[in-house]
This record gives structure tokens, sequence and C-alpha cells, in this order.
């Protein structure tokens, strides 16, 4: 949808009342970064099953072979920059009253692209945590022992959650509470299969929420969705902030 394309009065409405908005990110926002996503068409997961790199048994079996996957898509990282979906949401950030955007992508492109009011529900790949003691050091170039060792003794992994790993407790417990009190939710780029983040966008729903959602591609939320915009998020993002900006500051810019 452009400025020009006419948007369902349901939307227009929500988007100028709302006073509580919440976004809900999965791997498709970075899509157009240039970062694959899990699932789909040259999905991550066709190429490496997650068994054997996202569990912590994956971790304890073979240290060395998770270490290298996720050393290798943390090199990627300086190589991409934020997209205009990325950009557009730290936006959004500015129009509403109360605004919080739940992240589950571990890339830290929402940071760069200047989003600060966010939580990370699955983990940063650019922080380790030792998996002794749990202490959190920023990731560097790798060197030595693979994987390196913390001062403790214990060996460090990527500080992301895996499967089978309880979620942040604090960024959960924003994630439901801000989700529940959502005006308006949009979910953006996530295939929706991962729980608990996945019931985010239900549980706003339920609460009254008008739920956008942005995919190109159909996913299990779209039957309940007020609004599907099955377009990339770099495309219709930067509309939904350019219409909720004249909504809300009642003037064209
Ligand atoms: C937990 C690691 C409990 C980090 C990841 C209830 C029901 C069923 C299963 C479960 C359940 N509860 C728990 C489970 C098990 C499991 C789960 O959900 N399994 C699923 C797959 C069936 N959940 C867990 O294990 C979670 N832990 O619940 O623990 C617990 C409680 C207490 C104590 C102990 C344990 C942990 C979940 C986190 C797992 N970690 N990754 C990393 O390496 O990155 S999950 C992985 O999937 C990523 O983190 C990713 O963020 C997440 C979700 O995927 P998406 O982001 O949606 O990406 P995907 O590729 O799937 O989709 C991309 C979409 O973008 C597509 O739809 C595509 O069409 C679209 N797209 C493409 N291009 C664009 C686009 N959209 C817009 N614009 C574009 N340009």
């Amino acid at each position: 949808m452009s400025g020009t394309t006419r948007w369902p009065d349901g939307f227009s409405e929500a988007a100028r009342r709302c006073r509580r908005c919440v976004v809900l990110t999965g791997a498709g926002i970075s899509a157009e970064s240039g970062l694959v996503t899990f699932r789909g068409m040259q999905g991550l997961w066709e190429d490496f099953n997650p068994l054997d790199y996202a569990t912590p048994e994956a971790f304890e079996r073979d240290p060395a072979k998770v270490w290298n996957w996720y050393q290798w898509r943390r090199d990627k990282l300086p190589l991409v920059e934020p997209n205009p979906g990325h950009l557009a949401i730290a936006e959004l950030e500015g129009l509403f009253p109360e605004f919080l955007l739940v992240t589950q992508n571990v890339d830290g492109l929402h940071q760069r692209a200047g989003s600060r009011r966010l939580v990370e529900l699955h983990g940063n790949i650019g922080r380790n945590k030792c998996s002794l003691c749990s202490a959190l050091t920023q990731a560097g170039p790798a060197t030595g022992e693979v994987p390196p060792r913390c001062g403790c003794g214990g060996l460090l992994r990527p500080d992301v959650v895996w499967f089978g790993e309880a979620l942040p407790q604090e960024a959960m417990a924003s994630a439901w509470e801000a989700s529940r009190a959502a005006d308006l939710f949009f979910s953006v780029g996530t295939s929706g299969l991962v729980q608990p983040a996945a019931s985010l966008p239900v549980a706003a729903k339920q609460n009254g929420a008008y739920l956008v959602e942005v995919n190109p591609e159909p996913t299990p939320l779209a039957q309940m969705s007020d609004l599907a915009l099955a377009e990339p998020a770099g495309q219709a993002m930067p509309a939904v902030a350019w219409e909720v900006r004249r909504l809300r500051n009642g003037k064209l810019l």
C-alpha cells in the first residue's frame, strides 16, 4: 500500500486512536537486509537441521559444530544493514504514547536501525553466555580454542534461546503485558510457528487489538488478522509509518 492507496477504515481508526502499539517481528523483517529466514524457500532449516544446531543437546554433543555455525552467522552481520522495514519500525516508536517492539530475531538489526523500546525474546548472537556461570560477554573475532572458554573455565555459547530452553523471563513478561494491552498490533515477517512468541498476536487480538499481519506468504495468523498486507516488510512498513504519521499529525507531510 502506498500513500495514495485507500487504507481500510478500521485501520485508519485504530491508527488514529491508538495509545499502545506493539510490533512483533521475525526473520522476515531481516530478509531484505540479505539475511536468510529459517523456514520457506532457501531457509536456514533447509540446509541445517535445527536439532543439530539450535538445541542445548546439540551444543552438548558437538560444541565446536554449533559454535562455528553461529560464528558463520555472526560474520555476516557487519556486511548487512538495517532495511527500510527496520527503519520504519524505529520511526513508529515515536508516533504512539506507548510502544514496544518484540523481536524473535537475534541479529541486532532493530537496534542498529534506531529502535530503543524493544525486547529480544530469543537473545542476540552479538553476545556470548558462559554455559557454566552464565556470564555475558560481547562476541568478538574468533581466536584460539573453539568454542572459547570463560574465565571460570566454562565453554562459551551464543546468548540465544535454543529449542527447549525458556525465554528470558523479563522480556517475555513485558511482551505478554504489552500484547494484552495493545490497541494496535503488527505481526511482521514471522511464520507464526514458534511458541511462545506465536501466541502474542493471538492474545492481543483476544484482548481487542486491531491486528495487522505483514507477510508475503499466508500464515496461521492470516484468518484472524483485521488487515493482512501480503507484501515485503521493506515496502509495507514504510507505507504504514507514512500513513500513521499522516493520521496522527492531522496533516499531509
Ligand atoms: C520454550 C534460536 C519451554 C536462535 C530459535 C507449544 C506448542 C508447540 C511447540 C512448543 C510449544 N511450546 C514450546 C514448544 C517448542 C518450541 C516450538 O515452538 N517449536 C515449534 C517449531 C513447533 N519452542 C521452544 O522450544 C521455545 N522454548 O517454549 O521452552 C520451557 C519453559 C520453561 C523451561 C524450559 C523450557 C524456544 C523457542 C526459540 C527457539 N529458538 N532460534 C537462533 O538461532 O536464531 S527459533 C527460530 O524460529 C528463530 O529464533 C526465529 O526467530 C524463530 C521464529 O521463526 P521466524 O522468525 O518466524 O522465521 P521463519 O523463517 O519461520 O519465518 C519467516 C517469515 O518471514 C515467513 O513467514 C516468510 O514468509 C516471511 N518473509 C520472508 N521475507 C519477508 C517476509 N516477511 C516480510 N517481509 C519479507 N521481505
